[in-house]
C-alpha cells in the first residue's frame, strides 16, 4: 500500500490563455500523479462549478483561492489516505467541499486533484494509466470525432451550430482513422482558403468559416471528404453538436447567423431534413439542457437510425442521467470528467449508461492543455468514443498522439473500431 504523503497545486494556462489549476500528488513512496484541469466555454447549467478569483485581474479568471483550496484545505484532508481507494479519496473531497457543485473549493480544484491521485496509482503500480483502469479486461481504441469546422460559443459571429465534426467510421485502426481526417481537415481548409472564406481557426482547433449558413458547412464538409478521396457515408460521416441551449430562448431556437427562429416542430423537421440528405450519425444537444420534450421526441423520431447524444443535458451526472434516459431522451451521452468534478462520479456516469443500455463518448472541453487524462479514461473503460475537438493545435493534437502510442503499446491486433458502432453505415 502506498499513501498520499502531498498534494500541491499551482496555477498553468489554458489553450485559452486563461488561467487553471494544476494539481501534483506525491506518494510516501516517492511516486508522482499530475493532471489540469480543462473549461468549457458552452457549460452546462447543471455542471459542477468551478472557482475563479472574480475581479478586474484577469478577467475575474484567476484560479488563486482554487489553488490555495487545493494547498489548504484538500490537501491536508487527502494526507495519508490510501492511493488505491479513488472512491474514497474522491468522497474525501465532496465531503470537504460540503456543497452539491462543488461551489465551495471549486470544480477545477477538485478535478485536478482527483486526477493527479488517478495517475499517481497508476504510476505507484508501475503500469500505464489506460492498464491500470482496465486490469485485464480487453481494451481497444476509441473511434474519435473530430471537428472540422467550429462555430457557436466557439468562434463567435460564425454559424450557429458549434461543432461539424468528422467520424472515419470505417477506418481499419486509430491510426488510420487519424490519417483520414488529417486528409479532410485539409481539404476543407484549402477549400476555404480557395473561397477566400477562412476566418482562421476557432477555439477547439476547427476551422471558423465563414459560410452563409449552417447547413452550408455541412455541404463543405462532404465536399471535404470527397475531396480526399474519402466516401461520405461510407468511410467517414458527419457528426453535429448543436449546442443549442446556446441559443434557446423563450421557446424558440434562434440561428443568428441566418435571422431565423424555430419552435421545437420546425427544429425536428429540419434535423429530419438533414439526416435523410446528408451522411449525418451523431447529433449533441439538438435541444436544450431542460427541453426534455424536445430531446424525446427527436429521440422518438431519430433515435432508431442517429447517435442523440446530451452533453448539458446530461452533465455527466449520474442520477440525471438515470432520470432524463428513463424518460425516452437521448440514446448515448457525453462524458466529461469536470462537469461532475471526479473520477468516481465520472465512472458511475458511465455505469449509469451501460446499465440503461446508453451510448457513451469521452469527451474533451473547449479550453484545454496538455493533459492526456482522458485519452487513458476512454481507453481503459473500454469507452467506444472519443471527441477531443479538431485536428491542430497541440492541446489537441497531445491528446491523439497518446491514442497512437497506446495504440502501438497495444500492437493493434484488435479489431477496430468498436464493432457494434454505427453499424448500419458498414451495412448499407
Ligand atoms: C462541448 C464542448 C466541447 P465546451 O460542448 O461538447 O466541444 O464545449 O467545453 O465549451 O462545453
Ligand atoms: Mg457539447
Amino acid at each position: 500500500m502506498s499513501f498520499i504523503e502531498s498534494v500541491r497545486a499551482r496555477a498553468v494556462w489554458d489553450s485559452r490563455g486563461c488561467p487553471t489549476v494544476e494539481a501534483e500528488v506525491r506518494l510516501d513512496s516517492g511516486a508522482r500523479g499530475l493532471a489540469i484541469a480543462p473549461a468549457g466555454a458552452s457549460t452546462g447549467a447543471g455542471e459542477a462549478r468551478e472557482l475563479r478569483d472574480g475581479g478586474e485581474r484577469l478577467k475575474g479568471l484567476g484560479v488563486d483561492r482554487a489553488v490555495r483550496a487545493v494547498n489548504e484545505v484538500l490537501g491536508p484532508c487527502l494526507q495519508g489516505m490510501d492511493i488505491t481507494d479513488q472512491v474514497g479519496i474522491d468522497a474525501a473531497m465532496c465531503s470537504a467541499d460540503g456543497t452539491a457543485d462543488k461551489s465551495r473549493l471549486g470544480a477545477n480544484a477538485i478535478t485536478a486533484v482527483s486526477l493527479a491521485c488517478l495517475w499517481a496509482a497508476s504510476r505507484q503500480a508501475g503500469l500505464p494509466l489506460w492498464r491500470h483502469l482496465s486490469g485485464t479486461n480487453e481494451v481497444r481504441l476509441p473511434l474519435p470525432q473530430i471537428q472540422i469546422f467550429g462555430g457557436g460559443a466557439h468562434a463567435k459571429g460564425s454559424v450557429d451550430v458549434q461543432d461539424f465534426l468528422a467520424v472515419p467510421h470505417g477506418a481499419k485502426s486509430f491510426a488510420q482513422s487519424l490519417e483520414w481526417v488529417a486528409e479532410v481537415y485539409h481539404a476543407a481548409g484549402k477549400a476555404l482558403s480557395a473561397q477566400g472564406k477562412s476566418l482562421g481557426v476557432a477555439d477547439e482547433g476547427g476551422f471558423w468559416p465563414q459560410f452563409g449558413s449552417n447547413e452550408g458547412a455541412i455541404e463543405a464538409l462532404v465536399k471535404a471528404i470527397e475531396a480526399a478521396g474519402l466516401r461520405p457515408g461510407r468511410d467517414v460521416s458527419i457528426a453535429l453538436d448543436l449546442a443549442s441551449t446556446q441559443y434557446f430562448a423563450e421557446g424558440f431556437y434562434h440561428w443568428r447567423s441566418e435571422n431565423r427562429r424555430f419552435d421545437k416542430d420546425q427544429l425536428l423537421q429540419l434535423y429530419t431534413r438533414w439526416v435523410q440528405d446528408y451522411p449525418i450519425v451523431s447529433m449533441e444537444d439538438g435541444f436544450a439542457e431542460d427541453d426534455i420534450e424536445g430531446m424525446q421526441a427527436m429521440t422518438h423520431a431519430l433515435g432508431h437510425k442517429l447517435q442523440i447524444i446530451g452533453d448539458d443535458f446530461f452533465v455527466t451526472n449520474a442520477p440525471r442521467i438515470a432520470e432524463r434516459a428513463g424518460q425516452g431522451a437521448c440514446n448515448a451521452v457525453l462524458i466529461k470528467p469536470n462537469q461532475v468534478g471526479t473520477v468516481s462520479e465520472t465512472r458511475q456516469a458511465l455505469e449509469t449508461c451501460r446499465a440503461r443500455g446508453l451510448g457513451s463518448i469521452v469527451s474533451a472541453r473547449s479550453g484545454e492543455t496538455e493533459d492526456v487524462s482522458i485519452v487513458h479514461l476512454a481507453v481503459g473503460w473500454g469507452v467506444a468514443q472519443l471527441k477531443v475537438g479538431s485536428f491542430a493545435r497541440s492541446e489537441r493534437m497531445a491528446k491523439w498522439n497518446e491514442g497512437l502510442r497506446i495504440e502501438e503499446d497495444l500492437g493493434r491486433a484488435l479489431p477496430y473500431p468498436h464493432p457494434h458502432l454505427f453499424a448500419w453505415q458498414h451495412s448499407s
